[in-house]
């Protein structure tokens, strides 16, 4: 008798577990314990203190795992960031007061998202608030790669500026080039507006042909459209499919002389058959803001000339960074009110 009611308090609260937290949030004066393992922008962790028993990360030291092991066995809600490798080792430290990953980004390659599932956790994102400045991002290495602007630059800084001359530093035309995009999603999308402002013709691959009207030529086939394109730029996220998905093989598809841009996740491409391909110069240029083991870039890669290479900047202004704050703070919030959050994703 005694052994069936304490098993229908156990099933109860495991199927309730997450409301009643919530409840126990909202009648209780604790509030709850939100770690963030990232300093985010002074007007972010301002309000962050002010609402919830904010515990935040001052000189920006980032967790390593027995650090996140903690974090996890302590938070009530988990604001993490892309330098937090938050598998299920990490997660099986957790302790059933955890409740909510309120990720600091877009992407969720970084976190295991089907044991975040298993353990009942819900967790949310912060996209559409750095589309544009990720794709102001990729328009500069668009620009720049082709007309030489790393190696200009490397020039002037060897102090090896010789004077104008007529046939010194020629990169080739934006206009009419074929720009294919790999993922057309918001930063796509964002970077198919723009190119399409420099006269670039615009091609694209994704899982599906989009509904809208975009005057761009769909590929349903990525290898069918490779040989055809001048430059490809990377925007798909980071999943199983997607690793290494510029392996050897592709980049050799791509023409000679072509480009490729990525500002995505960096171990869609495999590192080291790019850096080949930049020194035989099969490839005309690459511009890359994100590495396949960063923050480590490729011995290799940073030693061509014809690589434009960016530390992760993407998302990278003041704007972006507040935006993506404040998309944190209004999932932690709906979560609390027991509503669903405007960017969950688990
Ligand atoms: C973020 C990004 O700054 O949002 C993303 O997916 O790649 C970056 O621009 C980073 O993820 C912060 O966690």
């Amino acid at each position: 008798m005694r052994l069936a009611l304490v098993t229908r308090v156990v099933a109860f609260a495991k199927a309730f577990h997450g409301q009643i937290f919530r409840y126990y949030v909202r009648m209780s004066a604790a509030k709850p314990l939100v770690i963030v393992t990232r300093k985010l922008p002074q007007p972010v962790e301002t309000r962050l203190a002010a609402l919830y028993g904010a515990r935040l990360n001052y000189d920006d030291k980032p967790f390593d795992a027995a650090a996140l092991k903690c974090a996890v066995a302590e938070a009530d809600i988990l604001v993490p960031a892309i330098t937090d490798r938050i598998g299920a080792d990490i997660l099986s430290a957790a302790g059933t007061q955890l409740k909510l990953l309120a990720n600091f980004g877009a992407g969720l390659d970084h976190i295991d998202l089907a044991a975040a599932r298993a353990r009942g956790l819900v967790v949310t994102n912060t996209p559409g608030v750095l589309t544009e400045d990720t794709a102001d991002l990729t328009m500069a290495l668009i620009l720049g790669v082709p007309r030489l602007i790393p190696q200009g630059m490397a020039q002037l800084a060897r102090d090896d500026f010789p004077g104008w001359s007529p046939t010194w530093m020629m990169g080739r035309r934006l206009d009419s080039m074929k720009l294919g995009i790999v993922g057309m999603g918001r930063i796509g999308q964002a970077v198919a507006a723009r190119a399409r402002a420099f006269g670039m013709e615009i091609h694209y691959h994704n899982r599906r042909r989009l509904d809208a009207e975009l005057g761009a030529v769909f590929w349903p086939n990525l290898d069918a459209m490779l040989p055809v394109i001048d430059m490809v730029s990377l925007h798909c996220p980071r999943t199983p499919e997607t690793y290494h998905l510029f392996n050897a093989e592709r980049l050799a598809r791509l023409r000679e002389g072509a480009y490729l841009i990525n500002t995505a996740r960096g171990d869609i491409i495999d590192e080291a058959a790019l850096a080949d391909a930049l020194a035989s110069g099969r490839l005309a240029g690459a511009g890359l803001d994100v590495f396949e083991h960063e923050p480590k870039v490729h011995p290799k890669l940073k030693a061509q000339p014809n690589a434009m290479l960016l530390p992760h900047m993407g998302s990278g202004t003041i704007e972006a960074r507040t935006a993506m704050g404040d998309k944190v703070i209004a999932n932690i919030a709906a979560f609390l009110r027991g509503e669903v959050p405007p960017d969950k994703v688990v």
